[in-house]
Parts: C-alpha cells; sequence; structure tokens
C-alpha cells in the first residue's frame, strides 16, 4: 500500500512509473530515452526553447494531477480542491509580484489558448485587430488567416522595415485608417526592443484595447532587461515555457487597466478575462501544471535566474557578432534580446539549411526574413536563438565554435531544389563530431548533477 500523500510515496511513484514504462511499455520507453539522448547530443538553438527546470518539471508530475478542480480558488465545482487552491493561488501570487501586476491568470493551457481567450473576451466576431504580419515576425494568433484570430476577426497587418525594425508609423497610419478594436503587439521572431510605450499611445489616439504577447520575451521582462508591458498594454499574454524554463502553459495578466472597465462593456478586465478562460473555453484546469508555474514564478525571482537571463543576453550578442564576423547578414545587424535573424546566401533557402545543420546535431529553426519572396516552408533565412545555449553555459568562444561549424555546414551544402541538396557524408560525421565534443564541454544541465545547484 502506498500512501501518496507522503515525499516518499510521490518519489516511489515516479520511480515506479519509469520502470513500469520499461518493463511494460518498452515502445514508449524507447521513445522518451530516445528523446533524453537527442536532447544532450544535439545542440538546440530554437529561439522558442529552453529547458524546464527541475523543480518545475517535478511539480508537474506531482499528485495534483490526480485532481479535478472545475473554477477558482475558493469556487470549485469539485470537493477535495484545498491544496490545489493553494497551489494556484501561490502561482497567482507570484505572477502578480514577479511582473508586478494588479491581475494574473494562471489557467490558459498555452499562450495560444491565452491570447484566443483575450480576444473573446473583449471583442464580437468581425471585430478589426491589428497585428504584427507572420513574415515580419508576428505570430499566428495575431491575426494569421489560418487561425481564429485571421478568421474570427477582421485582422489587418503590419510589417517592419527592411531593417527588421517595426514600422510604427505605418502602424499608427493602419490604425487610424482602419481604426481596430484591438491592437496586438509582440513576436516571435524579432530581435529588437519593442516599444510597448509607443504601442500604448498610438492605440490610445483611437480608443483601442492595446494586447502585448511577451512569450519569447518574458524572462527579459521579470529581470527588466525589457521594458514591461505589463502596466502599460490593457493585457500582457505569455507562455510559461520558453525563457520562463516552467511547464508547457500560458499565462494571462492586467496591470493598471485591471479593474477598469473594459471600453464599450460593462465588466471589468479582470473579470472578462476570467470568464474567458473558465467557463468560457477551458473545464478543469491542469493544476499540476498550475503548480509547475508556481515553481517556475518562484524560480525567475531568485539571483539564479537572473544570472541565467543575463547569459542569454551575451549568448546572443556573442553569436550575432560571430555571424557578422563569417559576412553573414545578420537582420537589423545586431540582436536586443535572445533572437538573431539571418538571411542566408541567395542559393540556399532556410528549409534545406535547417535539414543540413540538423544532419550534423544542430538544431535551429527556418525563418521568413523581410522582403521574402519564398513560402514558410522553404524561407530565406534562420532563426536562431540562445535559451539553450545559456542553459549550457556556452561561453564567447564556444559561440564561435558553433558559428564556425554552422557555416562549414552551409558552405558545404549543394542545392538541388528549394528543399533538396547534398552534403558530403564525411563533413556530416565531421560536424557531429564537433557537436558531440562542444556537448560535453558544455553538458545540459543534468536533473541530478546541476551545475547550477539552485535551479
Ligand atoms: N511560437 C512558436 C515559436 O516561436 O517557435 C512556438 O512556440
Amino acid at each position: 500500500m502506498i500512501n501518496i500523500g507522503l515525499k516518499e510515496g510521490q518519489d516511489y511513484l515516479q520511480q515506479k512509473g519509469m520502470k513500469d514504462l520499461d518493463t511494460h511499455d518498452p515502445e514508449l520507453a524507447r521513445i522518451l530515452d530516445a528523446e533524453v539522448g537527442r536532447q544532450h547530443r544535439t545542440l538546440s538553438l530554437v529561439a522558442s526553447c529552453c529547458a524546464v527546470t527541475p523543480r518545475a518539471l517535478a511539480a508537474s508530475a506531482s499528485a495534483l494531477v490526480n485532481v479535478t478542480a472545475e473554477g477558482t480558488p475558493g469556487r470549485r465545482y469539485h470537493a477535495g480542491c484545498e491544496n490545489v487552491d493553494l497551489a494556484e493561488s501561490l502561482a497567482i501570487q507570484r505572477a502578480c509580484e514577479l511582473f508586478d501586476a494588479q491581475y494574473a491568470g494562471v489557467q490558459p493551457h498555452s499562450a495560444s489558448s491565452a491570447n484566443y481567450q483575450v480576444l473573446s473576451a473583449l471583442l464580437k466576431s468581425g471585430d478589426t485587430i491589428l497585428g504584427m504580419n507572420l513574415d515580419h515576425g508576428g505570430h499566428l494568433t495575431h491575426g494569421s488567416p489560418v487561425t481564429f484570430s485571421g478568421s474570427y476577426y477582421n485582422a489587418i497587418g503590419y510589417s517592419t522595415t527592411s531593417e527588421g525594425v517595426i514600422d510604427y508609423d505605418q502602424v499608427d497610419k493602419l490604425a487610424q485608417k482602419h481604426r481596430p478594436r484591438m491592437i496586438i503587439c509582440g513576436a516571435t521572431a524579432y530581435s529588437r526592443v519593442v516599444d510597448f510605450v509607443k504601442f500604448r499611445e498610438i492605440a490610445d489616439k483611437i480608443g483601442a484595447i492595446l494586447l502585448a504577447d511577451i512569450s519569447h520575451i518574458a524572462g527579459l521582462v521579470a529581470t527588466k532587461r525589457h521594458q514591461s508591458p505589463v502596466n502599460v498594454a490593457h493585457v500582457t499574454t505569455t507562455c510559461t515555457h520558453k525563457q520562463l524554463a516552467g511547464p508547457r502553459g500560458g499565462l494571462i495578466l492586467s496591470g493598471k487597466d485591471a479593474n477598469e472597465k473594459v471600453p464599450g462593456m460593462d465588466i471589468t478586465f479582470s473579470k472578462a478575462l476570467q470568464k474567458a478562460v473558465f467557463p468560457w473555453m477551458q473545464g478543469a484546469p491542469a493544476v499540476n501544471a498550475i503548480a509547475s508555474k508556481a515553481a517556475a514564478f518562484g524560480y525567475a525571482m531568485s539571483p539564479n535566474f537572473d544570472a541565467y537571463i543575463e547569459r542569454i543576453r551575451t549568448t546572443a550578442d556573442a553569436i550575432a557578432s560571430a555571424f557578422q564576423a563569417k559576412g553573414y547578414d545578420v537582420i537589423g545587424g545586431h540582436t536586443e534580446n535572445h533572437t538573431i535573424l539571418i538571411r542566408l546566401d541567395d542559393n540556399i533557402t532556410g528549409a534545406m539549411a535547417e535539414e543540413a545543420l540538423e544532419q550534423c546535431s544542430i538544431i535551429v529553426n527556418k525563418n521568413r526574413v523581410p522582403g521574402e519572396t519564398r513560402s514558410s516552408f522553404v524561407t530565406s533565412g534562420l532563426r536562431i536563438g540562445s535559451g539553450s545555449l545559456a542553459q549550457r553555459y556556452v561561453d564567447q568562444e564556444g559561440c564561435y565554435k558553433i558559428v564556425e561549424i554552422i557555416c562549414e555546414v552551409l558552405d558545404k551544402v549543394t542545392p538541388i531544389d528549394d528543399r533538396k541538396f547534398k552534403l558530403d557524408e564525411l563533413v556530416k560525421e565531421n560536424c557531429r563530431k564537433k557537436v558531440e565534443a562542444l556537448c560535453s564541454s558544455y553538458p545540459l544541465i543534468d536533473y541530478t548533477e546541476q551545475q547550477d545547484q539552485n535551479m
């Protein structure tokens, strides 16, 4: 008989679970093991990735996963919620403290869900929204026609200049012309600071609601390395798994406007946002993920997290300089966050670069660039991020070595068509060995033998 309430019981269940998978479901156990191996022997430069902290991982796998808890703390539709109420209240309190917010909604399953919930709380189907074009670095949920945001709403897009900077004059002109009910700022492939104050000024001129999506820069915002939109925009959203090193999930925040009435509606922002999550969009929340978010927010207030985010910045600068030294076109000439956007040579597409690099154990993702002529499945650029390298404590010398390998691969690729290419097997083997050596020099923080004891 196992007492699940005891810490020993929890440890026992987690260890037994892994053993049971090995014994009774070897097919799945092999897949899980293979993924651990892949993450350890490859270098991830994907701008939206980082490894969850051990404490957030443990909270995700905790006994809270067994609880059904529709509603909010103190107002549940189920009994047996005293501990999940405490966990959710702690997550809310920590999110408010971390981001200086008045309202925090910790139940959204992802940032995309959070964006959908915000839009449905504050807009009517058919209302006009103004968001950043996907091709220029915006997110799918900011108005792309292949998502709800571009189908249920009349979505207008703004762009970046050829230097890769948001064209604020264009945003202003489009806002005046189309009078959107909501302006959305924040990006997924953008290497500059977002001027949230300027966005709010533009929104205020036409009485629009401003939504800031900080999914990519939440750690920079939390540590004050990027201006915060929380008390500038009406509403801010983020995921919790990119720079916050937490579980896959979403977060909705509101600052000084939280208790103001939504324009044209007889309800405050905080109440409208809460209702849009539950009962409008979601049923029972993933309370284990909420506990994991609490763990992530707690860690994000520590000096170690601050040091990690500082490394994200220095690593990004080192990578951008290394690419420039190799003659590559770094869009905008530099980075001000964790993202570096590279325009590839004409004959190399993003699709072939991504695949050739993966064959050499370097993981990046293809990305469209300003003035793009190719489809989003092909593209002319790469998006590179420094989050995972910062977790491996890769220093400047390491960054230069990584960029050197990337350039070697790209130099040796012989294009066949937009996606297909030839790459000598010896080149691949040689590069894989170099990556393996770098992975050993800069190991992914092992959850049992952490370099960062306080992570
Ligand atoms: N928004 C996508 C990205 O930036 O890669 C997925 O998180």
